[in-house]
């Protein structure tokens, strides 16, 4: 049966499991959340995640909500894809890493993409300057860390591409339109273009267009 990925594809989060799946190369059912039409909020959907949020995966009768919990997951049915490395303490890394984004840079990140894309996507007016000031504040004091890790290997977790890398690369795909002040961080840099470059990457972008 085939998983089926419920998306609003313009979502970094959304991209994020689109990007896992194509990287990976696992065939799945494209399933449009439309915000647009309050899609998440529906009597269905609600019934696959409860907190009205996706991405959402289904396989089977198996239902998963958590974008980096379905990174996971995917990774896991292609053991030999290399995104969950067999070495335990690189796994952990990047599982580390995945929560770090998770609690951390995602939160920093969203206030860009909201105050700068969403807003004007939904038409729900200006940015906010106290907000941008806020991510501001939080980006200055967590892109140091990603960035010095990343002049130490070239991915988050090592030398090749992990979990950690689909997702803290996913939270950028949208990163200038969303102008997050990154530009002084070379490794960041250095690293997002070497993301970018991964096919996957490629083949989900193209599955963000509306
Ligand atoms: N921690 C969750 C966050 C999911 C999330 O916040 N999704 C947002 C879109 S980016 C959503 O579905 N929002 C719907 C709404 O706010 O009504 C994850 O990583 O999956």
């Amino acid at each position: 049966m085939t998983i089926k990925l419920h998306v609003f594809p313009l979502s970094p989060r959304g991209f994020k499991v689109l990007f896992a799946a194509h990287q990976l190369e696992i065939d799945y059912e494209f399933v449009l959340v439309d915000f647009s039409k309050q899609a998440q909020k529906t009597e269905a959907f609600t019934a696959l995640n409860p907190n009205q949020r996706m991405p959402v995966l289904e396989d089977g009768d198996y239902c998963l909500w958590e974008s980096n919990a379905i990174v996971q997951y995917l990774a896991a049915l292609k053991p030999h894809g290399g995104l969950m490395p067999a070495d335990l303490k690189t796994r952990m890394t990047a599982v580390k890493w995945q929560f770090w984004e998770s609690a951390h840079w995602d939160p920093a990140v969203a206030i860009y993409m909201f105050e700068n894309v969403v807003k004007k996507l939904f038409n729900i007016g200006a940015p906010d300057a106290a907000e941008l000031k806020k991510g501001e504040a939080a980006i200055a004091r967590l892109a140091p860390v990603l960035d010095t890790q990343l002049g130490k290997t070239r991915y988050a977790a090592a030398d090749t591409p992990t979990v950690a890398d689909i997702s803290l690369g996913a939270t950028l795909v949208r990163a200038g339109e969303a102008q997050i002040p990154l530009g002084e961080y070379r490794h960041i840099q250095r690293w997002r273009a070497d993301i970018a470059a991964l096919p996957g990457w490629q083949a989900a972008v193209a599955r963000m267009k509306p």
